[in-house]
């Protein structure tokens, strides 16, 4: 067995390629707070075209990427509507609230995906003593829900029903290359009626550092105020964006084999006695399950598992997340199964 950590804790952690290197060592640079960086004037017009919109920006990360869409859209004393799992509420250090003056209200929806009769019946009714509703925020893949991917036509009728009220509509796009695969098709076609998209180049895509906010021309023209007001001004970032590049043209075309992982450690993980997973959550690069009835706590299964050399994130002390990515192979999976197994055969 390898002794090498098998690290499934996130496709945050994976690594620059050799390529992506090298073009970082010879990117062509300038300061990017004067939009005089040639590099990240590529990437974001490419981004752009991928995504069929006016403008992009990239910015140091999703946080901050879903942080400024949030200001550009809402104003203080508003709500946004999301999931209740999704990662604006949950992972972003309150800031819609201590930055935007906003708060949440959360909904549930199964395997995370919301539909418009959800959505419709928590807006808030135009009285002037009840806060109002000032965003949709949506996350396709969704991430707590175990990488769950929202059909193209459910994304399409809540946007458009959304924009009828008057309400603009956020992707958290983290993983949006992601839903892309799973759904086969473009981006653009998948992502089309939202006002703005947030993706990651370093998660899957495996680029180290960043993200992009994409949209109207005139919404990225202000989006470009807040990343500065926010510390996100980079200057001689191309460094950055050459590998954001790569990640953009290389990254979604193997987004397949992540998925085939997953499924495999899924399906393994499944036939292990004390752990539940419903295997219909399984349709992207993320595997959620339930440890409970193995007698041992996702805490104390996740520390039994890194002295073992597997690494894997914890949700909730019943759940455990294990993320594929580039740098974890179907053999290597093969190994966290096998360790997996045999720490839930020895009850605690
Ligand atoms: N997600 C991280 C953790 O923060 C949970 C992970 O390991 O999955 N939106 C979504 C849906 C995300 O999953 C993440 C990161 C972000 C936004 C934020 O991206 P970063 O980490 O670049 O700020």
């Amino acid at each position: 067995m390898s002794t090498s950590l098998i690290d499934l804790r996130s496709d945050t952690v994976t690594l620059p390629s050799d390529a992506m290197r090298r073009a970082m060592a010879s990117a062509e640079v300038g300061d990017d707070v004067y939009s005089e960086d040639p590099t990240i004037n590529r990437l974001e017009a490419r981004a752009a075209e991928v995504f069929n919109r006016e403008a992009a920006i990239f910015v140091p990360s999703g946080t901050m990427g879903n942080q400024i869409a949030i200001k550009l859209h809402t104003r203080p004393g508003q709500e946004i509507l999301c999931e209740e799992r999704g990662h604006i509420f949950n992972y972003e250090m309150a800031m819609l609230s201590w930055f935007s003056g906003c708060i949440v209200r959360p909904i549930p929806a199964p395997l995370g995906i919301l539909s418009w009769d959800l959505l419709a019946a928590k807006i808030a009714p135009p009285t002037y003593y009840v806060a109002q509703t000032g965003l949709i925020s949506m996350e396709n893949t969704h991430n707590m829900a175990g990488g769950t991917v929202t059909p193209t036509a459910t994304m399409d009728d809540i946007c458009v029903r959304a924009h009828e009220h008057k309400l603009p509509v956020h992707l958290d796009g983290a993983r949006v290359f992601n839903a892309a695969t799973y759904l086969n098709k473009p981006v653009a076609e998948i992502t089309r009626n939202f006002d703005s998209v947030m993706f990651c180049l370093s998660k899957g895509l495996g680029a180290p550092v960043g993200s992009m906010l994409v949209g109207s021309k005139d919404f990225i023209a202000a989006a470009r105020s807040v990343r500065k007001a926010l510390g996100g001004g980079m200057r001689q970032a191309g460094v950055l964006a050459a590998a954001g590049l790569i990640a953009l043209e290389e990254g979604p075309k193997r987004l397949h084999e992540d998925h085939a992982t997953a499924r495999l450690l899924a399906e393994g993980v499944a036939s292990i006695p004390g752990i539940t997973i419903d295997l219909a959550t399984v349709q992207t690069n993320i595997v959620i399950c339930d440890v409970s009835s193995t007698g041992k706590t996702s805490t104390e299964i996740s520390a039994e598992l890194k002295s073992a050399g597997v690494l894997a994130g914890t949700v909730n002390p019943q759940l455990i997340r294990f993320v594929t990515h580039l740098n974890v192979s179907p053999v290597q999976c093969e190994q966290a199964l096998a360790i997996l197994g045999k720490i839930c055969q020895s009850r605690a």
